[in-house]
């Protein structure tokens, strides 16, 4: 799934995303698009559930794919 999550402006900000990504699912793939403002994850585990980790992090995100 792809997501446009806002407020990302540094490393930073990337790792706090991960991080929160994988309390849900320590096996997601996760890459960070900090320019574009996206994040892609693979995993098995429900987008909403990792939507929702992502935004409990401090960072505004919406599904914008998969
Ligand atoms: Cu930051």
């Amino acid at each position: 799934m792809k997501l446009k999550v806002d407020k990302m402006s540094c490393g930073h900000c990337a790792s706090s995303v991960g991080k929160a990504v994988h309390a849900v699912d320590p096996a997601a793939d996760v890459a960070v698009d900090l320019k574009a403002g996206t994040v892609s994850v693979t995993s098995q585990s429900d987008g909403a559930l990792i939507r929702q980790a992502i935004r409990a992090a401090g960072y505004p995100a919406v599904v914008v794919a998969g």
